[in-house]
């Protein structure tokens, strides 16, 4: 018989006093209600209290304020202009056209910015008012999208990979995503009596699996089906690599401990890959996922919140006592990890035909943002098109599902609407992502997004002049080291430190399964720029065939391991 997740070793509630602010505030909130109702009604403030906002993440909605007018708004003495980031949950990414035509409705009636695809394959949109909110959440669910635990101390969105020769097995397991993602949100009621004013008697237990205090940080969990590692499985708190053979999906190796927020100011702070653990039956995907959350909801640090991750559990508990945690509540060992090879992890670009006669093409989104022309251009497509929208986590949009005879009428179509540079990108462009940063992004150092054009115009320009142009490297670019486009993993990483300042990280696999290290801090656009040149130089000279610049880095040893990181998940060169 399957042990209960539920079963607590400790009784966390007992010393709530002791616990960090977060944990006091969840406690005492009635299950995420606080008085965000009450607040919402509030029409001389457009911003909510300062706990609200805490609790408002775990609505999937955030409190932020134009960076650009803060300056300017102090000295006129007025308040921040307060706006709201709305994040969907959208397990596995995967819409149907009449979910995309309304979604970019709303985007052109409530948000500031478009459409943001985000590197968790969902969409946030930015610049919502408060008055707004209700609004755009009762829309929202009119196509069965709610933005349930899409922030805060919760499971995050699921994420699931993709793999056009294995679309049978693709479908699988976006379904387990799916479930996965079901069985691990919170229950409270909360959420439909505040957004859609449904009233609901919710003196039973609301949350069975959470408990009051949810959980002591956010949780991440995603699949990936080899060879493409497209979802970054080592950087999630659990990752599934699926294991297939030609037509069957068999089971997962499970991976535990990945996440990759860092702060700069911390010795004990580090990103960290995913460790192997062993290998499971493809159906108790979801379970174990509940019990490892089980675990990680009873043993995470919840009186130093920067260290409440599961890595750190992980690393504070040690393997063998979370193995032996893991099989007292599983209830069964976990078979040997089994062989599976990543080619990539990026996005699979050009038209792919599926073994059951379907096709499938990306579009390449500079940093997922859907706006302007871009948004019109794809409104107009997507007036006429029967196949389904697959986000993904490089920020893209994928068109799936078409058939043969209108493939052509497809790309025709495409082409007409002047989509063709977003099916056959700039080769370094569609190798590279970046996060939001300013001006939405409260703990943004530098700008990210709005920097990637003109960093990437320079990046194609040295590239050129050194003569490796047509060899595509992964690049990532973030406002600061919290890590939202998975730079650690990347293969050139810019993390912000500050206005025009960037640390420089070299070195990570083209597979993402080695972390990148520090190679230089602080250096601005010039220095980034005459750092990268000798290397890339010195790759053109030395390169084995096919390999690429992050394992040239690392094989040549140009830059010191000085990661902080402990995982047992080891570089096999290939
Ligand atoms: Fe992130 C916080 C944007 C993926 C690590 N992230 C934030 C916030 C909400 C800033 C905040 O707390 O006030 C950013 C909102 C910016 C804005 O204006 O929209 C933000 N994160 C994003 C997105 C939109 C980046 C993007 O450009 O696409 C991604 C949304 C994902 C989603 O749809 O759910 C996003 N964030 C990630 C990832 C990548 C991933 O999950 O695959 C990471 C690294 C993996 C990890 O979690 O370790 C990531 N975000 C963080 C962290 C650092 C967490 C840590 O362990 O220290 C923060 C800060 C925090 O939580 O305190 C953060
Ligand atoms: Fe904001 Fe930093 Fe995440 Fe970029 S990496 S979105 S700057 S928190």
């Amino acid at each position: 018989m399957k042990s209960n997740p539920i079963d607590r070793t400790c009784d966390l509630t007992q010393k709530v006093e002791t616990l960090n602010e977060n944990e006091q505030l969840k406690y005492r909130s009635d299950f995420l209600r606080g008085t965000i109702a009450t607040n919402l009604e509030n029409y001389i403030t457009g911003g909510l209290s300062v706990n609200d906002t805490l609790l408002t993440k775990f609505h999937g909605i955030y409190q932020q304020d134009n960076r650009d007018t803060r300056q300017a708004r102090i000295i006129r003495k007025l308040e921040p202009d307060y706006q709201f980031m709305v994040r969907l949950r959208i397990p596995g990414g995967v819409l149907t056209v009449d979910q995309w035509n309304e979604i970019d409705l709303l985007s052109r009636r409530y948000s500031s910015s478009g459409i943001r695809i985000t590197t968790r394959q969902t969409i946030q949109l930015h610049g919502i008012n408060k008055g707004q909110l209700k609004a755009l959440l009762k829309r929202l669910r009119l196509i069965n999208i709610d933005t349930i635990a899409a922030c805060g101390d919760d499971s995050r969105g699921v994420i699931s990979g993709t793999n056009p020769a294995k679309p049978k097995i693709e479908s699988q397991i976006l379904k387990l995503a799916k479930k996965t993602s079901e069985r691990l949100i919170p229950r409270t009621s909360a959420y439909k009596e505040i957004w859609y004013d449904e009233i609901i008697n919710h003196k039973k237990m609301e949350e069975p699996l959470y408990g009051k205090l949810y959980l002591p940080r956010k949780f991440k969990v995603g699949f990936a089906i080899p060879p493409y590692n497209d979802i970054d499985v080592f950087a999630q708190d659990i990752g599934f690599i699926a294991i297939t053979d030609e037509e069957r999906l068999l089971g997962f190796n499970v991976c535990v401990g990945g996440g990759l927020g860092q702060l700069d100011t911390r010795e004990d702070s580090y990103p960290r890959l995913a460790t192997e653990i062993g290998f499971i039956d493809h159906y108790d995907a979801p379970f174990i996922a509940e019990v490892i959350m089980g675990i990680q909801r009873d043993f995470g640090d919840r009186i130093d919140r920067h260290r409440a991750r599961f890595k750190y559990t992980i690393d504070r508990l040690g393997l063998d006592t979370f193995k032996t945690l893991l099989l007292r509540r599983f209830g069964k060992e976990l078979g040997p990890a089994r062989p599976y090879i990543f080619k990539h992890n990026s996005d699979i670009y050009g038209w792919t035909q599926t073994p059951n006669q379907k096709w499938q093409v990306t579009l390449h989104i500079q940093s997922g943002r859907v706006d302007g022309s871009l948004r019109d251009q794809l409104s107009a497509f997507f007036q006429q098109f029967s196949g389904r929208v697959r986000l993904t986590t490089n920020q893209n949009l994928q068109l799936q599902n078409i058939d043969d005879h209108e493939r052509l009428e497809v790309e025709m179509r495409l082409n007409d609407l002047g989509l063709e540079q977003n099916i056959t990108p700039n080769l370094q462009g569609a190798h590279t992502i970046s996060c939001v940063a300013l001006p939405t992004c409260g703990l943004a150092m530098a700008e990210a997004e709005r920097y990637l054009p003109r960093f990437l115009e320079l990046f194609d320009a040295l590239k050129n002049e050194v003569g490796v142009e047509s060899i595509p490297i992964n690049l990532r670019i973030t406002g600061c080291p919290n890590g939202c486009a998975r730079p650690y993993v990347g293969e050139i990483a810019l993390t912000g430190r500050a206005s025009g300042l960037y640390n420089l990280y070299l070195g990570g696999s083209h597979r993402g399964d080695r972390l990148a290290n520090l190679y230089r801090s602080n250096l601005n656009e010039k220095q980034i720029l005459e750092n990268l040149k000798p290397l890339l130089e010195h790759f053109v000279i030395d390169r084995l065939i096919d390999e690429h610049f992050g394992d040239f880095i690392f094989r040549k040893k140009l830059i010191e391991n000085n990661n902080k990181f402990k995982t047992s998940h080891t570089y096999q060169e290939q």
